[in-house]
């Protein structure tokens, strides 16, 4: 890929400008089209968002490509487990990981519909992380992308 010089995508070609790292695009999009809020405005809550959202990016993700591709399935494996429950506790008794919905909500789902692809079950044993990512699911704007 030419545009991008770490060879990926997603990118976003906007102009004469070209932006990658699904992160650093979202929150492009973002900032772009302020009508849609999905940051929080405080700083610390912010903060948050990004804490989650590097959070799927440097460990759920990267867990579920090592499952998807085999390679150190043992390690992998028990990561994934690890990263699912720390989810699931976190999400205990609330809607959304950082006051409203938010990039760090959205950042879960195409990990979450693509789990079959990584061999990821996510069932009773995670019940507030399912019923998270079921409503998430179920949002109107993301079941039409799905
Ligand atoms: N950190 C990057 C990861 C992007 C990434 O790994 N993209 C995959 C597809 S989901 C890709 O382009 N793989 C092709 C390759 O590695 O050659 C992001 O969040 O945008």
């Amino acid at each position: 890929m030419r545009q991008n010089p770490y060879s990926k995508v997603p990118i976003l070609v906007d102009g004469d400008g070209v932006i990658y790292e699904s992160a650093i695009l979202n929150e492009y999009l973002e900032e772009k089209f302020p009508q849609v809020r999905l940051m929080p405005r405080d700083p610390l809550l912010r903060s948050k968002a990004r804490i989650w959202i590097d959070f799927m990016n440097t460990r759920v993700h990267p867990a579920a490509s090592d499952l998807q591709h085999d390679r150190n399935l043992d390690k992998a494996g028990k990561k994934m487990k690890q990263h699912l429950q720390t989810l699931d506790k976190e999400i205990a008794g609330k809607d959304y990981l950082v006051g409203e919905y938010s990039l760090a909500d959205i950042t879960f789902i195409p990990f979450y519909t693509r789990r079959e692809r990584y061999k990821v079950v996510i069932d009773d044993n995670y019940p507030s992380l399912k019923r998270w990512a079921e409503s998430l699911i179920t949002r109107p704007q993301v079941a039409a992308t799905i």
